[in-house]
């Protein structure tokens, strides 16, 4: 069926460019009075009029006279009452917001350029992330491997950590047919360019201290100083996949099914489903990737979840919590794969009434690893654990979610000795301590 074409009945004065635009769409019809606005023929799809025109006697009786035809007031705020078929369109902010979104995109682009220069050359380049590659981490890695329109061949995504155990984390890598590399530090000659994502260099410490990083793209706060060629560090991104995915909109890539399901899986574990520091470009860069996943692939890579045998782990380390002035405790133990210690800190925080929740455990008898969770309207956990545990180990994170290791040497320097007990008395009472100072210094404000 052949659709009627659109007319468009405007009345009063225009910006030359809206009906330019409205032109484009059907036949525009152009008056300067109500009067000849109800001596045209013919029906309308919308009617315009310009805000300085409109009134309340105006609108009822082009309401009578074009009873089916819905009226648009140009640029007017809306009035407090209300008018039924009468809609007021801010057009002016609208093509402003537009403008201002395709400004943005022209930068972005201009930025991928110099992120594709800094590793033109390069005959092989190491994408690199965390020791304990997660969703976004790897996600963010495929969709920089894209980006710099490189194949398995000459970019390698790798990691310096154990082989990968988070159940949801295999079944990603597996899914969706990812090469992951575990790498060892003498592997690094190989490479002749890094890229880094969801991670920056001093994390590292001193494996990359003879090698320059050609560029970095993270979300975590920046850490300390450290040369790079090209860095996007920006904390206000739930996710480091929101980043690539808004590089490979603004340089026009297109984005495969299994990418899409890669980065949306990435949005979608580390702000926990738009729950959890997630801002307006997450939501945007999820609803982008939406209908471009596969939701099938995604929903099976969900489902991996814990091994039967770890069921037990959960047990035994939650007849060990207790909860203090609303922080939820757990302590672990000796656990085999780390994992179980965030997800039990997500945990903690499904119990009534508690604010923050603190899972601590030791990781093949070398580390202690503390995770941390809050409600996210309290102060930054990231802040916290990194002022509390930075200068014992590694420590940091967002607002909500946060992590600190520390190696067990450290602690028996600290305590003398790193049994259970003296270990879940500190962790206890570094948070009690800081948690105290914290509110004591609310109460300054
Ligand atoms: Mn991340």
């Amino acid at each position: 069926m052949q659709q009627e074409l659109a007319r468009y009945l405007f009345i009063g004065e225009f910006d030359s460019v809206l009906m330019g635009l409205y032109s484009k769409r059907g036949e525009v019809i152009w008056v300067s009075s109500l009067e000849e606005a109800l001596n045209q023929t013919g029906n309308f799809s919308i009617i315009v009029i310009e805000k300085n025109c409109f009134n309340e006697s105006i609108s009822g009786d082009l309401t009578i006279h074009y009873p089916q035809t819905p009226i648009i007031v140009s640029n007017g705020d809306k009035p407090e009452e209300s008018y039924p078929n009468v809609r007021f369109v801010p057009f002016h902010s609208i093509l402003t917001n537009e403008l201002a979104r395709e400004e943005m995109l022209a930068r972005t682009e201009l930025r991928v350029g110099q992120l594709r220069k800094t590793h033109i050359e390069a005959k092989k380049l190491l994408i690199l992330v965390h020791d304990h590659p997660d969703p976004d981490s790897i996600a963010s890695a495929l969709a920089l491997r894209v980006l710099l329109k490189r194949n398995r061949q000459t970019a390698i995504i790798g990691h310096f950590g154990e082989k990968i155990s988070r159940p949801e984390n295999v079944a990603m890598i597996d899914f969706l047919e990812i090469e992951l590399e575990n790498l060892k530090p003498e592997n690094l000659s190989e490479f002749d360019s890094i890229a880094m994502v969801d991670v920056q260099p001093p994390f590292f410490g001193n494996i990359l201290s003879k090698i320059k990083v050609g560029s970095v793209i993270d979300h975590h706060p920046q850490v300390a100083n450290y040369d790079v060629n090209f860095s996007e560090i920006k904390t206000e991104e739930g996710a480091t996949s929101t980043i690539l995915t808004k590089y490979l909109r603004a340089a026009q890539v297109d984005i495969s099914e299994r990418l899409a399901t890669a980065l949306l899986y990435g949005i979608k574990t580390d702000t926990v489903s738009l729950n959890r520091d997630a801002n307006p470009d997450d939501i945007e860069a999820f609803t982008y990737l939406y209908p471009n996943a596969n939701l099938g692939l995604l929903r099976r890579i969900e489902r991996a979840e814990i091994p039967p045998a770890e069921v037990k782990c959960f047990g035994q380390a939650l007849a060990d919590h207790w909860i203090s002035n609303n922080v939820f405790f757990v302590n672990l133990g000796r656990v085999k794969r780390e994992y179980l210690i965030p997800k039990m800190a997500d945990l903690g925080m499904q119990v009534k009434g508690v604010e923050w929740s603190v899972a601590f455990g030791i990781l093949g008898n070398s580390h202690l690893i503390i995770s941390v969770r809050n409600v996210g309207y309290i102060k930054s956990a990231g802040r916290l654990v990194r002022e509390m545990f930075q200068d014992f180990g590694s420590a940091g994170g967002h607002r909500s979610a946060a992590k600190a290791v520390i190696p067990l040497s450290k602690m028996r320097k600290i305590l003398g000795r790193a049994t259970q007990i003296h270990i879940k008395k500190w962790v206890t009472k570094q948070f009690a301590e800081a948690l105290k100072e914290n509110s004591d210094s609310d109460k300054d404000k």
